[in-house]
């Protein structure tokens, strides 16, 4: 976006920042790189322009090893808060989510002041903001924000530029996918002031065993329909393990769409990923959980999320299923991915 349009924006959202009262920053349920660091790019404009300080909200866990080691590493500061909670705040901003799209804690009739998002707009239930910049045709929001910071004037400290850079990289597979020039900008001038070797840090954060659990499960259940790969978690304690799987599996030869579900507490989370834009995941992602959740994001990378209760959770299970291989694989026969194969016999050794 040019200079002066990003400037009138930058105008507007502190025109609403500026007012009194507290500034909540509210990202998904569960923040990836790219809400973390569009998040703090929104802290760090109040604080140097307006001299506020702004809390940073989510409204569930940080379930990868290398979302936690991020904030914890670039030292920016989160809160876990609930829908009852945003009552406390005056101004409430959406970064890298949008109102009422099921992946946070904002609930239907609760105002946001602010929308920055580059999701597709999400039209399942309508929503109004004073200051609404929502850009699908960019890779990552930390790129929208990146651009606020140069309208801002504000020099990127080290850890806010590791953060951006972090996030465009995540968000865009290394550039690999959906990057617009803006996106290749923002992440050539953030490689020469991030902390690269901190960011390899982040990235190989240590995880649990359990990771591996998962890891060995997602792949015992894999199952090839088509072009399409799906993973299935019948429990998974993280529900970013689910989109991990199907960002994974999407290098797996000849597949055009990796799809990955899985159980997490009492909600079903869905990814599908593709490796380039010709199709639109978003909209088939909005056809598996039409009626019974969630569903959105981009042409090649969506997300959803299906509410389960215990007496019906088998039955829904097979309902979504049954969608994911309709709707995102053609409704192709689907086959094992790996056969495990028979031990091999012992022989004598001599
Ligand atoms: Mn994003």
């Amino acid at each position: 976006m040019n200079l002066s349009r990003c400037k009138q924006r930058l105008k507007a959202l502190l025109a609403v920042c500026s007012r009194p009262g507290r500034i909540l920053i509210l990202m998904q349920n569960n923040p990836d790189p790219d809400a973390i660091s569009s998040a703090a790019a929104v802290q760090e404009i109040a604080r140097i322009l307006l001299k506020k300080r702004a809390i940073i909200g989510h409204g569930g866990i940080f379930g990868r090893a290398e979302n936690r080691a991020m904030v914890q590493q670039l030292h920016i500061k989160t809160r876990q808060i609930g829908h009852t909670d945003l009552e406390r705040f005056r101004i409430i901003c959406l970064v890298d989510t949008q109102p009422y799209s099921g992946n946070n804690v904002l609930f239907h009739g609760q105002r946001a002041d602010i929308v920055i998002d580059h999701h597709e707009k999400t039209n399942r239930l309508p929503w109004n903001a004073e200051v609404s910049d929502i850009r699908p045709h960019y890779g990552a929001t930390s790129t929208i924000l990146y651009e606020y910071l140069r309208a801002a004037n504000i020099r990127i400290s080290q850890r806010l530029a590791t953060a951006l850079y972090y996030g465009i990289q995540s968000d865009t597979s290394e550039l690999g996918r959906k990057a617009s020039k803006a996106d290749i900008e923002a992440f050539q001038e953030l490689t020469s002031l991030a902390d690269l070797r901190r960011l390899a840090r982040i990235r190989r954060a240590p995880v649990p065993p359990a990771y591996f659990g998962m890891l060995h499960e997602a792949l015992s259940n894999a199952v090839l329909a088509g072009h399409t790969v799906i993973t299935f978690l019948a429990q998974c304690t993280n529900p970013d393990m689910v989109a991990e799987m199907a960002e994974m599996m999407l290098r797996l030869q000849g597949v055009d769409t990796s799809v990955g579900y899985g159980v997490c507490k009492n909600t079903l989370h869905i990814s599908a990923r593709a490796p380039h834009e010709r199709g639109n995941l978003a909209k088939q992602m909005k056809r598996v959980t039409a009626g019974i959740g969630t569903g959105g994001g981009h042409r090649s990378m969506a997300g959803g999320q299906v509410p389960i209760t215990d007496d019906k959770a088998d039955l829904l299970l097979a309902h979504v299923r049954e969608r994911i291989l309709r709707y995102l694989a053609g409704n192709k026969p689907a086959h094992p991915l790996l056969i495990p194969e028979p031990l091999p016999e012992k022989h004598e050794t001599s």
